[in-house]
């Protein structure tokens, strides 16, 4: 499998994010995807390939608003302008437009727009996010390039991750959403009907969004349960789509502690659905954090159940691009990144 890596990941460092109160040291952090790097060579899973062509912002703005980008592309520089102390620091949002607040007036204060383009406090933005988001977004056009030219399968590994990054909105650790982006080329490029298949552990709020009203981009995800998890306020069951999108999106829940034997049968479910809908390309937002270590999520996947999802992936017989989303067990995510590629690759024929 050919792998499409960013190598200017490393760009984006957050070095703290808000929890329960306190500046915490950040769990998204450069070396997971070091981790994969190194697994992918050992296990020599395909030629790596980096240095990308930079991608056209006609090609982001396909999927994020112009001034949600517009705004990512300067942001840093604004938050040094404000002090420039500041450049030592990360930017958190700390002001929100909740419900009766408006959005549609761009405020000139820095501060109001982080909160106006946010949904959380644990997503810090620092001096290299917007470029290595750039070129984590130039991955995944990589690979959905990689297979419109027929080839079976490619991986875009990079960080920061994206499912959780809506239109004109960052949270979770995303920027960009590298999946929706990919998938968006995937149609863009020809194909009429396209699935995004979702399998980290925190359901893709973004990526749900996007393509909320779209009938071209079925989006299925299995995640813990909003009710307790991250990211709380999206991602239920009767969630289904809507307008010409209407039974297009479909969410599978599961309960915190939830093990490989249900875990897999949601995912038979979520592949039944994509084959149903007539897809011609598989985007999996392929996060790890369904394993049983995972310092932030409650599932109990094991290493070895990773070349079993490889396995059942392959079997739905589709071009498939998988975008490395989530995966804090930094010591692990490798060899579960590479189990569910080897899988993958011994069951692709
Ligand atoms: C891409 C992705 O996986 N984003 C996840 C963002 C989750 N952010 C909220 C983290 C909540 C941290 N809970 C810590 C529990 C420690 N025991
Ligand atoms: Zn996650």
């Amino acid at each position: 499998m050919h792998t499409f890596f960013n190598d200017r990941h490393a760009l984006h460092h957050g070095r703290h994010e808000m929890f329960r109160g306190e500046l915490v040291p950040c769990f998204e952090v450069p070396a997971r995807a070091d981790y994969v790097l190194e697994a992918l060579r050992s296990r020599q899973l395909g030629p790596i390939e980096s240095a990308l062509p930079e991608v056209g912002l006609d090609v982001l703005a396909r999927v994020h608003a112009p001034r949600y980008l517009d705004f990512l592309a300067g942001a840093w520089d604004e938050w040094v302008a404000l002090d420039p102390k500041n450049a030592e620091r990360d930017a958190l949002p700390s002001y929100w437009p909740i419900r009766t607040f408006r959005s549609d007036v761009l405020p000139a204060s820095f501060p109001a727009r982080m909160g106006l383009f946010s949904f959380d406090a644990g997503s810090p933005l620092t001096a290299g996010t917007w470029q290595a988001a750039r070129q984590g977004a130039a991955c995944a056009v990589a690979g959905a390039r990689h297979l419109l030219q027929g080839h079976r399968s490619a991986f875009a590994l990079t960080r920061p991750p994206g499912h959780h990054a809506g239109a004109d909105f960052f949270g979770g650790y995303c920027f960009l959403n590298n999946a929706a982006i990919a998938a968006q080329a995937l149609r863009d490029g020809g194909m009429d009907k396209v699935a995004i298949l979702d399998v980290d552990y925190h359901h893709g709020n973004g990526t749900q969004a996007i393509f909320y009203e779209r009938a071209d981009v079925f989006f299925a995800s299995v995640h813990g349960d909003p009710h307790t998890e991250y990211p709380y306020f999206l991602g239920y069951a009767d969630e289904r789509g809507a307008a010409a999108g209407e039974g297009c999106n479909l969410n599978l829940p599961l309960p915190r502690g939830t093990g490989f034997d249900r875990w897999r049968e949601a995912l038979a479910t979520a592949l039944q659905a994509i084959a149903a809908h007539g897809a011609q390309a598989l985007v999996v937002s392929l996060g790890l954090d369904t394993f049983e270590g995972d310092p932030i999520a409650g599932f109990r996947l094991r290493s070895a159940d990773y070349l079993r999802v490889g396995e059942a992936l392959a079997a739905a017989g589709l071009p498939t691009l998988f975008v490395f989303e989530g995966g804090y067990a930094v010591a692990e995510v490798g060899v579960n990144a590479a189990n569910v590629l080897e899988g993958f690759r011994q069951h692709a024929g």
